[in-house]
């Protein structure tokens, strides 16, 4: 009989080897996509600066069919904290386009409005600028990259109800000079990208931003796999309401902040959280899937002692959008005092029959399924453990003898079955 083994968690938080994720670069990673929704988040888990962002457009597909793996636009989400001092200028890497939206809409359904834009700065030279942008504030806006001759569209009322597509901006042939939107009352829908659109890498010279440490769910900054340090100083000091079933203490969490991670594999998302500063209070984290004001709880869990660890596990699928919190446990209606720590995270892709990563059908291994899918099956369809725990001896023994073909073939007559004809041949030609 054999026993169920639990799976082992390998999350170790011993030796982290630090995300680059506060500043003063900012690295794009991974590709930051068209539109708000898709748009990375320039937010710091605590403190930092940013002053350069790094990344690159592309205009081939990494996939043979279908524009899903184009990448003529990055588009950032950022905060200008500075208006009279905003700049952002590229290099001379390839013939850019830069333009900038402010956010507006929910959460949910985020929205770029257009406000400036620009080709050039120097006649006949690649690079771009955005300066003296007039009545720019302090705020959360989208910063967008792309490359001559890139063109966003929005919809706009066309009377009678409709709407139209509509380019937001128009360059002048020289592309010198700050642009501002063609139409009023028109949010980003997508952008013209022609074949012949100019791409490379980049790197932007920004002032004036100063990623906000994200103490609010719609500012959720970027997380990405491993190990990442938090500083929860700037997080928000109200309380936070954790989902049902989650009991973080008196008051729930505080000096939250929020971080969103994009699931890279199918399969079990491992999330922990560790105290790197002395506390009086336990760390807490919980986590959800979806949009800020659309979001379903899909794990929890609270620290037990001040310097242990918070772990909660849950099945993700590959671009699932996860919703982090993390904060200090509050044991009485006192604020507790901020934490440091690293955020660990962890995607464990699930196996399956057929993979190539679980091993052979016939040597025993300590995970479940074997690489030649059809044997894989056939030996599962008789001893489902083989499939559920690990490929042991007896998987090994059964793949013996259900995957290997009989040689010679016992069907000696060849009439399609294997019977006592076939043996009465055997035993004639025994022998001879
Ligand atoms: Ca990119
Ligand atoms: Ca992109």
């Amino acid at each position: 009989m054999r026993t169920t083994l639990l799976a082992v968690l390998s999350v170790a938080l011993v030796t982290p080897s630090l995300a680059a994720d506060v500043g003063p670069t900012w690295q794009e990673d991974p590709d930051a996509g068209s539109v708000p929704t898709t748009s990375q988040g320039v937010r710091v888990m605590g403190v930092g600066t940013v002053n350069r962002v790094n990344g690159s457009t592309s205009a081939t597909s990494p996939f043979t069919e279908g524009l899903a793996g184009m990448d003529p636009v990055d588009l950032y989400e950022i905060d200008i904290t500075s208006p009279a001092t905003f700049t952002v200028v590229t290099g001379p890497e390839f013939d850019s386009r830069i333009f900038l939206f402010r956010k507006e809409g929910s959460s949910c359904s985020p929205l770029a409005i257009p406000v400036a834009a620009n080709h050039r700065r120097t006649p006949g030279l690649n690079g771009s600028e955005l300066k003296a942008i007039p009545g720019l504030a302090a705020g959360t806006y989208y910063l967008a990259i792309s490359g001559a001759p890139a063109t966003p569209r929005g919809w706009v009322a066309a009377g009678s109800g409709g709407f139209s597509l509509v380019d937001l901006f128009a360059f002048p042939a020289d592309g010198l000079g700050t642009q501002f939107p063609l139409v009023a009352g028109a949010s980003l829908a997508e952008w013209t990208t022609p074949l012949g659109i100019a791409t490379g890498s980049y790197s932007m010279t920004v002032n004036g931003i100063t990623p906000k440490a994200a103490a609010i769910c719609s500012d959720a900054g970027r997380v990405l796999d491993g190990v990442s340090s938090f500083d929860l100083t700037g997080g928000s000091t109200s309380p936070e309401t954790l989902p049902s079933g989650c009991e973080p203490g008196i008051a729930g969490i505080t000096r939250t902040i929020w971080v969103r991670y994009t699931a890279t594999c199918d399969g079990q998302l491992t999330i922990g959280a560790q105290p790197t500063s002395p506390t009086q209070n336990p760390l807490a984290i919980a986590a959800w899937l979806g949009c800020c004001d659309q979001r379903i709880p899909v794990g929890c869990d609270a620290a037990a002692t001040p310097a242990g660890q918070a772990m909660t596990a849950f099945p993700v699928r590959a671009g699932d959008s996860v919703l982090l919190a993390i904060g200090v446990k509050m044991t009485s209606s006192t604020l507790p005092a901020a934490v440091m720590g690293e955020l660990f995270i962890e995607c464990s892709a699930t196996l399956a029959c057929g993979d190539e990563r679980a091993g052979s059908c016939f040597s025993p291994h300590d995970t479940p399924f074997c690489n030649a899918g059809d044997c894989c099956a056939a030996v599962c369809a008789i001893d489902p453990y083989c499939c559920a725990v690990m490929w042991d001896n007896t998987c090994v023994s059964g793949a013996m003898s259900v995957c290997i073909e009989t040689t010679p073939n016992p069907d000696i007559n060849g009439d399609g079955a294997v019977d006592g004809k076939d043996l009465a041949l055997l035993l004639s030609s025994w022998g001879t």
